[in-house]
């Protein structure tokens, strides 16, 4: 690729969980451009976002050298100094209060070989379960929507299926902003076959919304009625498939799935359209024409969704529902069919939800819980039997509340910026400046949120500036490799987490050199799983522009869709039907009876408004990088409160005025834009912003399944400022 002092690196997009391919051009030793990588999925495209990338990499607030904390503040160090001092506080609180004290709060951004080391060094070396991630925040539900209904976590679709949808059912994702260059393939698809339907699930009229031949805005929190009512007209109209349901799925209620069709009709007949259309505010008409639309015979529908499903107290019951649809349709596992949930960030699956380094689980599928699985694990590490504990370790929002409470006396803390994106975060700031607790940050930014509550801040090489793997929403495992040594004194994560556990004296659980040599024990760890990708060795990554996995030989070209004879390695040829749901011991899936609760909180007398929360294209997440770029800024500057026209003149306001919300947690004050994105009685407001915090006011109440908070609904009210 060289070329006149230049070179082009082969890698990924740093953002979100599209996983756009990508070459870094280098020149003199520094990242100038990055270009589109035409043989990837995402065909030469990028977005704004990821077009800037190269300027993250000199902004004046790259963290450089680390950090300890004296008399208050934050002084530069040597790497021995804070690295001694990190490893002397954890051994202490070990010693003193066992290895629960201690825990580890990872990334769906970190790089697999990361995430792994820390997972192991935690789980088999200190032996704590006090392993948890932002992905908690944000997939959460997803996961417990594809483990209860087909027994493994996971899609198993591809987003080849976008070429071939019909129809498209986008559910609380505003996949204009969140996934442009999915949100791109989509308008395609539409130009392409003028037919294609897209029908949008929102509260706001998102940018996603306005490309929607249909958009049902409903009240927040209330889309469980409107998807069984979905169901009611899709049964009731005949547009089912009933050899499908006969061959392939099961019907459940509460965690057994010991039901009929018959008790499904039966519980769905409370499910109207015109009874839904009461609970959900819109009209019962529309819920019919999104079903028919959905059901028609002969067509593909694919639905996709995010953090609208997912951020919610019943988030793994949303995700329920709307893979019931597929399953009573038998609309999956062909080209244009599938449910495909859309993970936020570059690495969640592949990193943390595949890795296992989640307080629950162990590599690859294996839980924590299951004795078996735990024995696998030692053997495969080279531990001692019970080594691994078998109790799961607190979820993210739980393991805050731990710190609170004292019990969590050290925490390390990679890749994220808990301090500004935690539900209620004010509460959670609060536990972190406990004098009692230490704790450590591993940033390639400072200042942030978090690295200003840090008792030690150790610098992070970032993105381009070291190597390894992300695995993005399609189950596409992607090596990126390094294009510039780290700036300043920092290093790459594997790096200083293996130092890490040298000082611990662990060093021999994690003898690595090399992000190669953890990504070749990892292919040993995944072999004989249903994820078995040991057939992309490293060499055959640096090669290819992503593999889906299954792909266990190393002539096995990945796998576009899971549980289909002929395409997934996993279905045996002579199995007599096309799918095969392997995941249940029964191989069926399981369509689920959810009945409709509303949110934890929802408006009431002295919080009459709904809040809800979440990103905008511009920026990413809380804004440390994209906050870097000098566009991005220009674009969007300040956090805003959206609010629609009839809000914003009972109460007097126009756009850029400003407004206090205030939630039974906390309140902030923000400027208002009037918009008719935003639905009556509902404000909307962005993540970014790091002086004015979102989450001093959402409520860190939790789905009881998967532990994912409600981020996206709770009672606000909203006066003049
Ligand atoms: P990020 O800004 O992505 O947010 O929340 P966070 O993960 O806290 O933080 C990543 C951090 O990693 C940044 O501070 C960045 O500077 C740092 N970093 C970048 N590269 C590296 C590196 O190579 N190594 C290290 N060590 N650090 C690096 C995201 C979280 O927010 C998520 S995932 C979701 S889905 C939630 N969404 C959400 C919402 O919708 N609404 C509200 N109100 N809050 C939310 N919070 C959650
Ligand atoms: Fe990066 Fe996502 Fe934009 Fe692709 S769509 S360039 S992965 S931010």
């Amino acid at each position: 690729q060289a070329a006149g002092g230049e070179k082009w690196v082969k890698s990924v997009c740093r953002y979100c969980g599209t996983g756009c391919g990508l070459y870094i051009g280098v020149r003199d030793g520094k990242v100038f451009a990055v270009k589109g990588d035409k043989e990837n999925h995402n065909q030469g495209f990028l977005c704004l976002k990821g077009f800037l990338l190269p300027q993250i990499l000199t902004a004046p607030t790259r963290c450089l050298y680390p950090m300890i904390r004296k008399d208050g503040k934050l002084v530069r160090a040597t790497w021995d100094e804070a690295m001694s001092l990190v490893a002397a506080r954890f051994k202490e609180a070990i010693e003193k209060y066992g290895p629960d004290s201690v825990a580890f709060y990872g990334s769906g951004q970190g790089l697999t070989e990361e995430t792994y080391v820390a997972n192991k060094l935690f789980k088999a070396g200190i032996r704590t379960n006090n392993v948890d991630g932002n992905p908690r925040l944000c997939m959460a539900s997803a996961v417990g929507g594809y483990v209860t209904t087909y027994g493994k976590d996971e899609p198993m679709g591809c987003y080849e299926d976008i070429d071939h949808a019909d129809v498209f059912l986008l559910v609380g994702s505003n996949t204009a902003e969140c996934h442009p260059i999915l949100f791109q393939r989509i308008v395609r698809r539409k130009e392409k076959a003028p037919g294609t339907k897209v029908i949008v699930l929102d509260p706001r009229r998102t940018p996603t919304a306005r490309i929607a031949d249909l958009h049902i805005s409903f009240k927040p929190g209330t889309d469980l009625a409107i998807l069984n009512a979905m169901a009611y007209v899709l049964v009731q109209e005949g547009l089912i498939d009933e050899e499908f349901i006969k061959n392939h799925v099961t019907f459940g209620e509460g965690t057994e799935a010991n039901k009929s069709f018959e008790d499904y009709k039966a519980f769905l007949a409370q499910y109207t359209p015109e009874k839904a259309a009461e609970i959900a505010g819109c009209k019962a008409e529309d819920i019919v024409t999104a079903a028919r639309w959905f059901g028609e015979k002969g067509k593909a529908s694919m639905s996709m969704w995010t953090m609208g499903l997912n951020q919610r107290t019943k988030g793994v019951w949303a995700n329920n529902l709307v893979h019931n649809l597929h399953l009573i349709t038998g609309k999956i596992g062909t080209p244009g069919s599938t449910p495909f949930s859309l993970t936020g960030q570059p690495n969640a699956c592949g990193g943390v939800r595949d890795g296992g380094a989640l307080s629950h689980l162990l590599p690859y599928g294996r839980l924590i819980a299951n004795e078996a699985h735990r024995k696998e694990m030692e053997k495969l590490w080279g531990v001692p039997e019970g080594t691994l504990k078998p109790k799961p370790g607190p979820s993210t929002v739980e393991m805050f509340q731990k710190i609170e409470a004292g019990e969590i006396k050290c925490v390390y803390i990679m890749c994220t910026n808990p301090g500004q994106s935690l539900p209620n975060v004010g509460r959670y700031r609060k536990a972190l400046q406990r004098e009692d607790v230490f704790v450590v940050v591993a940033e390639a930014f400072h200042p942030t949120r978090t690295t200003e509550l840090a008792d030690v801040v150790l610098p992070a090489a970032a993105w381009a500036e070291k190597e390894g793997v992300y695995g993005c929403s399609e189950r596409r495992y992607q090596l990126l490799e390094q294009a510039i040594p780290p700036s300043g004194e920092s290093r790459p994560d594997f790096e200083i987490l293996c130092d890490l556990g040298r000082r611990l004296g662990l060093g021999h659980l994690v003898p690595f050199k090399t992000p190669t040599d953890v990504w070749n024990e990892i292919l040993t760890i995944c072999k004989g799983t249903v994820y078995d990708f040991s057939g992309m060795t490293r060499e055959r990554l640096r090669q290819a522009h992503g593999i889906l996995w299954p792909a266990p030989t190393a002539d096995h070209p990945g796998t576009k869709r899971r549980y289909v004879k002929g395409e997934d390695p996993f279905v045996p040829a002579d199995w007599p039907h096309r799918i095969k749901f392997y995941g249940r011991p029964d191989s069926r899936a399981v369509v689920w009876m959810r009945p409709f609760k509303g949110p934890e909180e929802a408006p009431d007398a002295d919080y009459p408004m709904y809040y809800t929360t979440g990103r905008v294209i511009e920026h990413w997440h809380t804004g440390t990088m994209t906050r870097t770029c000098k566009e991005l800024v220009h674009a969007n500057a300040e956090a805003v409160a959206e609010m629609h026209p009839a809000d914003a003149a009972k109460l007097g306001v126009k756009t850029g005025d400003k407004v206090k919300i205030s939630s039974r947690r906390g309140s902030e004050v923000f400027k208002v834009k009037v918009t008719d994105t935003s639905r009556e009685n509902l404000v909307f407001v962005h993540m970014h912003d790091d002086q004015h915090l979102c989450n001093l006011i959402t409520i860190d109440a939790l789905d009881p399944i998967s532990k994912q908070p409600e981020f996206k609904i709770c009672g606000v009210k909203v006066d003049k400022a």
